[in-house]
């Protein structure tokens, strides 16, 4: 028996205007490596011991050679929308001019996505820089938020009016944090004194594109993908609640503050003056540019109490978990959404990742992963709570498509709503897919 995904009839996500998509990012699914110049992904893939299983992004899901099945497929779950990631290293030369082959290959498919009446939601930077910008410093070179903004000014001319909405970049903390700081995803760099001048770098580059964007690309919903992960004491103590309130700033807060109120979080008098970025005068008038939307990708929550050495200590998360470790918490999506509703004066907000890893066993050609349809069940409600309580909502999407290549964890965790049998590339919509599909499709 095939659970449902339900919401309460009176629901403004079960109106015809509320947008339901599925996601997937260029590096994560393409493949077709020898037809664009090298990325930061491809470097950290081809250094030992970076991702679990030793995998790359040669083939991926082939999409690169099967986005046209693949499209069909995302037309069959009934989805309004379709979030995709631009490779700039496919796009965009090494002298900085358009790829004619690479323009084409995306303007193919949103072409086909346009035939198709789904929305074309794309994001120009999903990880994948270009390994000759890295070269030269990656985002630790305040000249890179320069080339980024060049990249979006060149490719929304050419993609002119085929685009429903653009984001400049998909969460800049993991670029920043995880790449620049403790050194997880790619470029693997490691050091405090890092992380918060790459994030600088990328809100810069934020900021630049979205002039350009406004320029080029007036009627197109113009924004940025922030994810978070709410934090929460371990107990009531001032301490703890003292030390849970530093690392929200410190993880959350430091990159959508910015955007809303042109100044990073208070903590950052408190940070060794050695790790601070590299603000030029100009900058936050430039990262405040107003915002068409913005998206919010969650997963999960995280638990923090005092430390005696660092200004937190975040502790293991409790179950019930997904494949991949994180905690299942709901509640904390609706907290959240509301939270930041409450601190900023927020444009329409779009869910543009939400999903989880879990262990799916394909059984005599079919995948019923009923926890993963209870986990969109119970964050669809969590997401509906949200609006009920004043926030606007105008949008979901499922993370992800089909299962595909997660990062740092190789091809080992999947979190698609539809199965890849990588041996065949052969696709196999899961329970998850059908009752989203249903959802969707019974509204
Ligand atoms: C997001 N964290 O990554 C990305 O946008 C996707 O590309 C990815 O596949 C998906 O979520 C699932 O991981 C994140 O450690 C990776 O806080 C790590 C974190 C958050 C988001």
């Amino acid at each position: 028996m095939n659970k449902k995904i339900t919401l309460p009839t009176n629901s403004s996500m079960l109106s015809n205007d509320f947008v339901y998509g599925v996601a997937t990012a260029s590096f994560q699914i393409e493949g077709g490596k020898s037809s664009r110049l090298p990325c930061i992904w491809d470097t950290f893939c081809d250094t030992p011991n970076k991702v679990v299983d030793g995998s790359n992004g040669e083939t991926a899901c082939n999409h690169f050679n099967l986005w046209e099945e693949d499209i069909e497929l995302i037309d069959s779950l009934g989805v309004d929308a379709y979030r995709l990631s631009i490779s700039w290293p496919r796009v965009i030369t090494e002298s900085g001019d358009l790829n004619p082959e690479g323009v084409a290959y995306y303007i193919n498919i949103l072409d086909a996505l346009a035939k198709k009446n789904i929305k074309a939601f794309v994001t120009l930077y999903h990880w994948d820089l270009p390994q000759h910008l890295e070269d030269k410093g990656g985002w630790l070179n305040r000249d890179t938020a320069y080339k980024f903004r060049d990249y979006a000014d060149l490719i929304s001319k050419a993609f002119g009016d085929r685009v429903y909405s653009y984001a400049t970049l998909n969460e800049p903390f993991c670029s920043a944090f995880l790449g620049y700081e403790v050194g997880i995803h790619a470029p693997g760099i490691v050091g405090k004194e890092f992380g918060k001048k790459a994030a600088h770098h990328l809100l810069l580059a934020h900021g630049l594109a979205m002039q350009v964007l406004t320029k080029n690309s007036p009627n197109t919903l113009n924004g940025i993908v922030l994810n978070f992960t709410p934090c929460y004491p371990e107990s009531d103590s001032q301490a703890d609640i003292e030390a849970t309130s530093f690392a929200d700033d410190y993880f959350n807060q430091w990159y959508i503050k910015p955007l809303f109120d042109g100044e990073y979080p208070a903590i950052l008098a408190q940070l060794p003056i050695e790790n601070h970025p590299e603000i030029h005068e100009g900058d936050m008038d430039i990262i405040t540019h107003p915002l068409d939307f913005l998206g919010i990708n969650f997963y999960t929550r995280a638990i923090y109490r005092a430390d005696k050495e660092e200004h937190f200590f975040q502790i293991d998360p409790p179950a019930p978990r997904t494949d991949i470790g994180w905690e299942i918490y709901p509640k904390a999506f609706t907290e959240l959404l509301v939270s930041l509703n409450e601190k900023y004066s927020l444009p329409p907000v779009y869910i543009t990742e939400n999903g989880a890893a879990m262990a799916d066993k394909m059984v005599n050609g079919s995948v019923d992963d009923q926890d993963r349809v209870e986990y969109y069940q119970a964050h669809l409600n969590a997401v509906h709570n949200a609006i009920e309580q004043g926030v606007n909502v105008s949008g979901y999407f499922a993370w992800s498509l089909m299962d595909n290549f997660e990062w740092a964890e190789g091809y080992l965790k999947r979190f698609g709503i539809v199965y890849v049998d990588y041996d065949t590339q052969e696709r196999t919509i899961k329970s998850s897919g059908l009752a989203y599909k249903a959802l969707i499709t019974n509204r």
